[in-house]
């Protein structure tokens, strides 16, 4: 990382673009984009703290991260559908580190493919629980420690549902819809104050997310990502890292990444597919 050019009065004044001083806060950080984004911001300087409910993945994580990157890496048990694990897992977090510049909000699951008629009401809570009142929680423990920090952000992982409602995915969608909403009402809220807001809006992204969506069947889930080149984790890693490593007045609001075989929520290019 380098620094790059801030104009003021027409003057470029050098300001620096990595994380070097600065600790960035990962939830759902065991697998997948958590993971790789916590890898990521680390080899951009920033020292992170993650969390997540596999405890024991996270200890790998940040052995493997203070290993490769030489960053201060430490890991928090954290359960975002749980109000204690929050509080208990913020209080590790500063007393750890004493300040958070950074928290990605990537913690969130879809679970299930039924239309509303048959639905699983426990899954639906689970999405709510999850999606919409975790990363509620955890930006409100962290607001006063991003402001106080004098150059802080929050970055929600949104979903192209957030944005396109589709079959079988009403409940998953709507908290993506959720995550945009108030994405859009933190900025207003925090306007004036030294806190960027961002969403980031995957598409098509592989990862353990299907898996998961398929209460573990593997071959539904495979069918998934069939002829088409989805995303990587480390491709949204890679847009969080350019979304916080911009000069400190320049907010990227949101950003929608699909892979090139994904047009919307639902429309793909698949090889082999006879329609
Ligand atoms: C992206 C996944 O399949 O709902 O969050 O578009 S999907």
């Amino acid at each position: 990382m380098g620094t790059t050019c801030a104009y003021l009065k027409g003057e470029c004044v050098e300001m620096a673009i990595d994380g070097r001083g600065k600790v960035a806060v990962v939830t759902g950080a065991s697998s997948g984009i958590g993971r790789q984004t916590a890898i990521a911001l680390a080899r951009a300087g920033f020292d992170v703290a993650v969390g997540a409910r596999r405890k024991e993945r996270l200890a790998e994580l940040t052995d493997e991260i203070a290993r490769e990157t030489g960053r201060k890496a430490h890991a928090w048990a954290l359960d975002v559908t749980s109000a204690e694990s929050i509080d208990a897992f913020v209080q590790g977090v500063v007393g750890h580190f004493g300040r958070v510049h950074v928290l990605v909000n990537n913690a969130g699951k879809a679970l299930g493919r039924d239309p509303v008629e048959t639905g699983d009401e426990a899954d639906w809570q689970e999405m709510l629980d999850t999606n919409v009142m975790g990363l509620m929680r955890m930006t409100k423990r962290l607001i006063p420690h991003l402001v106080a920090s004098g150059d802080g952000h929050i970055v929600n992982l949104g979903s192209i549902a957030g944005h396109e409602s589709y079959a079988g995915g009403s409940v998953y969608c709507a908290t993506k819809f959720a995550v945009r909403a108030i994405t859009e009402a933190l900025r207003h809220e925090l306007l004036g104050k030294p806190v960027r807001v961002t969403s980031i809006d995957p598409g098509m992204v592989e990862t353990e997310f299907s898996l998961v969506r398929f209460h573990g069947d593997s071959s539904q889930a495979s069918k998934v990502y069939q002829g088409v080149r989805p995303l990587t984790a480390d491709d949204i890693a890679d847009c969080i890292v350019f979304a916080v490593t911009r000069p400190a007045h320049v907010n990227i609001d949101q950003m929608i990444v699909t892979s090139i075989d994904q047009a919307g929520a639902r429309v793909f290019h698949r090889q082999g597919a006879t329609s």
